[in-house]
């Protein structure tokens, strides 16, 4: 019944895998080169292609394609609907020739622009088309996305939007409000000045690059709570404990989680300091849904936990499968992880201690345990159950699995913490050390202040890093070999409820109307700063072709 939409979610699982095993590699390499004692794996140029590659194919790439994957069977099997196939697969095909591209840009040192790309770095053409390519090709999807349910809405007036379709949603929602500033970026901006060495405004640039840059945090984000609400329940055989707590959490971070990217230019000059603490104030709005969602998974933890026999204040936290279910296990364990990573957001969106932790390791802490713990460690643990059921191949070795989230799960602990400390300490990011003279020199290194402090942290970190580089290398082997090899998976004949029953509709189904709140928010948040660099006149930069060690 779902032939091509199933062509799709497998092609595109399968691709995101490559991706995270690409991305994974270059990260294992690094976190090594740039550890004070540890063998030096990379050069500077290759470092900085190679912190690229690590950037683009597994912020950008694996996220986005394992979420295609996602959103294509949550809505086929939720629903009960076919997509509009023609569209589906002409975006999975740009998608995937775009990355294509942008890796032959990348690999072939062309394009040494980290995945922020930010200008006056110049790389070739070849990178930005692959950029607009992928970008075209994910709106397809988008678009796909949003018709089926808009269809199904009019097939089913007065029924509620089931919980995952509607994180399905929000997520997409999120994608195609943020990405069409970048295109802007990409297409009037980096690609003429990769073309024709055009001069680029780089302040104007960065205001529209950080308007996607946020928000795109929060399209990795509402799929992982997705499944916190609706896959981890289920497999505790219970419920989440309040849906319209959830459905709250999701039109929050709709209408919120764009207009806050001042947050990461709190240093940048020229930009009001009114509208960048407007910005805090929003950026604070939208941790309010993380709240909120703490305290809704951490209730249906509760409510299972004394389901299975679970007595006191703590007997319920003992009765759940820890360590015996590996889907269980990985996801709680992705929670905990996001539960830190969220202060230190909270950190960061402070207007003025950000300037303490800005372009230090702290925020690659922040950030890989946001997106590398909470958002990575849920697909993982949820490819668990979502390969078997696409490929209709089990997992081979399942006495295993267990390692793979403990290991990600211990190593994700160990780096965060090391490299937190080591931000503080004022350990900067994105940069090789190893050629920083400071880090060879003793005399250097024994009188300039903290720098031999950063050492044992930025160790710890790299011991942490190939803990958590095992468990993927495990957890890719397992899945390759199962795709292939698995013995064959049947699903009783039991549907596939992946939601609580749907109810009547409420407010919360007025998708619309919430839309068009999370635009009026956007455009008052937007044009200030907007007006401000506008009116000011442009300042364009002329293009810097990054070698080595420079492109940091
Ligand atoms: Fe962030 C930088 C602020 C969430 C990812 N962030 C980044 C970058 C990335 C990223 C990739 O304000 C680097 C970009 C670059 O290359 O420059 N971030 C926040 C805030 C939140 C936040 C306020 N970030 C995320 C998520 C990400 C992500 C989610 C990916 C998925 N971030 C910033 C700021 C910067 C930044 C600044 C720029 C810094 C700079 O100077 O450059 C919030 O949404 C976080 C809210 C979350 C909570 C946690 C709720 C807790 C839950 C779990 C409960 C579990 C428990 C179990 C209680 C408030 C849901 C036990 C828990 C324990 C604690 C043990």
């Amino acid at each position: 019944k779902f032939r091509i939409e199933d062509r799709v979610a497998k092609v595109a699982l399968v691709f995101s895998y490559v991706l995270l095993l690409l991305g994974g590699l270059f990260g294992f390499l690094q976190v090594l080169s740039r550890t004070p004692g540890m063998p030096k794996l990379e050069t500077a140029q290759l470092y900085y292609e190679g912190l690229t590659l690590h950037g683009v194919a597994l912020a950008i790439l694996w996220t986005a394609f394992f979420i295609v994957a996602l959103a294509v069977f949550v809505i086929t099997r939720e629903l009960n609907i076919n997509m509009n196939g023609p569209l589906l697969r002409a975006g999975c095909i740009l998608a995937v020739v775009g990355s294509l591209m942008g890796a032959v840009a990348i690999l072939s040192g062309q394009a040494t622009v980290l995945y922020t790309f930010y200008p006056p770095l110049q790389a070739s053409p070849l990178f930005f088309i692959a950029l607009a390519i992928i970008l075209i090709g994910t709106w397809f999807i988008g678009a796909a996305v949003l018709e089926a349910i808009w269809r199904w809405k009019k097939l089913n007036p007065g029924k509620e939007v089931p919980l995952a379709t509607y994180g399905v949603f929000t997520t997409i929602a999120i994608w195609l409000l943020a990405t069409p500033p970048l295109a802007y970026a990409v297409l009037f901006r980096s690609l003429p000045m990769s073309l024709f060495n055009a001069p680029v405004d780089v302040l104007e640039w960065r205001l529209w690059f950080w308007f996607f840059g946020h928000p795109l945090v929060y399209f990795w984000l509402v799929p992982a709570v997705t499944i916190w609400y609706t896959i981890l329940p289920r497999v505790l055989g219970t419920e989440v404990f309040s849906k319209t707590a959830a459905k709250a959490a999701f039109m929050l971070y709709l209408i919120a989680s764009v207009p806050v990217g001042l947050h990461h230019q709190f240093v940048d000059p020229g930009v009001h300091p009114v509208y960048k603490y407007l910005h805090t104030v929003l950026t604070y709005l939208v941790a309010v849904p993380s709240f909120i969602t703490a305290f809704n998974v951490i209730a249906t933890l509760e409510k299972a936990g004394r389901m299975r026999g679970g007595k006191g204040l703590f007997g319920w936290i003992t009765a759940l499968p820890w360590g015996k279910d590996p889907v269980f296990t990985g996801i709680t364990f992705a929670i905990i992880l996001f539960g830190i990573a969220g202060f230190s957001g909270v950190v960061n969106a402070s207007f003025n201690v950000n300037y303490n932790v800005h372009n230090t390791a702290w925020v690659v802490g922040h950030f890989h345990l946001t997106v590398g713990g909470g958002v990575t460690l849920t697909f993982i643990a949820t490819s668990f159950l979502l390969v078997p059921l696409l490929f209709g191949r089990d997992y081979v070795a399942k006495k295993l699995l267990i390692a793979v989230p403990t290991l990600w799960f211990v190593g994700q602990l160990i780096f965060g913490i090391g490299y937190h400390v080591a931000g503080l300490l004022h350990a900067p990011r994105r940069t090789f050390t190893a050629e920083a003279g400071y880090l060879n020199d003793p005399n250097l290194l024994n009188t300039l202040h903290l720098v031999g402090q950063w050492t044992p942290w930025l160790q710890l970190g790299a011991i942490g890093g190939v803990i958590f580089a095992l468990g993927g290398a495990l957890f890719l082997l397992l899945t390759f070999v199962s795709i292939f090899k698995g013995p064959p998976f049947r699903m009783d004949g039991a549907a596939l409820q992946i939601s609580p029953t749907p109810e009547k509709a409420t407010f919360f189904d007025r998708l619309g109307l919430l839309v068009g709140i999370a635009l009026v928010i956007i455009i008052i948040a937007y044009s200030l700063p907007a007006i401000e660099i506008y009116t000011r006149g442009l300042s364009p930069a002329p293009p810097y072709w990054p070698t080595g060690a420079a492109a940091g």
